[in-house]
């Protein structure tokens, strides 16, 4: 019997704010892919926009998690890292890294850490350098544009972003990552936001992009990265994978905006899988 396509999802779970493992387990087994899930950390909510959230490092997990699949003799063809407890689990990261992936198993890294010009609460340059190394592991990065910069040491520019400042991103992203590059939150006029995704390999490249709603919106890079990863493991080519996994996000957030529904609560991506399933099933031929 053929074996499922499987990923390792390695992020937090915050218990309130859809992001992290809250959206990559829905989002993966959506996709027709099974997610593993080994958390990093515990919150009670997501670190924007709520205070006094709990936060519980689970470190001392995270190995024997690791260990036990790999006694288990289960298969990993992807694996998917997003927020991490501290700069030090990046060094786990890559002993899992080292039980857990054969040669063919992809290594997708997020490097959550910052968003609209400034780290996320708690964390700084530590993380950076932390995610500088990891990205060195990965087929590929899914940074938003605050991210590649502090990746890259260049300017963080709100935007209007045009073609010398993404290549600039693009170019000290693949002194860091030699696989796929996908810059989130890319606005390519000051109507648009998007992705730009670059194979460092083969050359392609992709823009992808949609109307922008006013303000931010938590957990949407999560989102997308499930998304894209899974999609990717599944086989598809990187601008169907871009294309789909952008729309999921642009539909997720019309509908949130339609409902009004909190920002801090993240987005109704719930409401938007059905057609994202549709799509899905036709790129595939199912
Ligand atoms: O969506 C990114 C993310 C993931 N995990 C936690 C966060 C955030 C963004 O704020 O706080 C805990």
């Amino acid at each position: 019997m053929e074996d499922l396509i499987r990923i390792a999802a390695i992020h937090d779970i915050s218990g309130v704010g859809k992001c992290s493992l809250t959206v990559a387990l829905p989002v993966i087994s959506a996709s027709g892919v099974e997610c593993a899930c080994l958390p990093t950390a515990l919150l009670s909510t997501h670190t924007g926009g709520f205070e006094n959230f709990t936060f519980s490092d689970l470190s001392a997990e995270m190995l024997p998690i690791a260990r036990h699949w790999k006694e288990e003799g289960i298969i990993f063809d992807g694996i998917y890292s997003g927020y991490l407890a501290s700069a030090k689990q990046e060094e786990m990261l890559e002993e899992i890294i080292g039980l857990l992936a054969n040669k063919d198993t992809k290594i997708i890294v997020d490097p959550v850490m910052a968003d609209n010009g400034k780290y996320y609460s708690n964390l700084g340059h530590d993380m950076c350098l932390a995610f500088r190394r990891l990205c060195g592991r990965a087929h590929i990065i899914t940074p938003n544009i605050t991210e590649a910069a502090l990746l890259t040491d260049l300017p963080y520019m709100e935007g209007p972003h045009d073609e010398e400042y993404l290549s600039s991103l693009v170019n000290g992203l693949s002194k860091l990552c030699c696989g796929v590059i996908a810059i989130t939150g890319v606005r390519p006029d000051r109507d648009s936001i998007g992705v730009y995704a670059v194979d460092t390999k083969t050359g392609e490249s992709c823009l992808s992009a949609s109307r922008a709603e006013e303000g931010v919106f938590c957990g949407t890079g999560d989102l997308f990265a499930s998304a894209l990863a899974a999609l990717i493991l599944r086989g598809a080519g990187l601008k169907d994978a871009v294309e789909i996994s952008t729309l999921l996000v642009s539909e997720s957030i019309g509908r949130t905006v339609r409902r009004g529904t909190p920002r801090r609560n993240g987005v109704d991506f719930e409401g938007a899988l059905p057609n994202y399933i549709r799509r899905v099933a036709e790129l595939f031929g199912e």
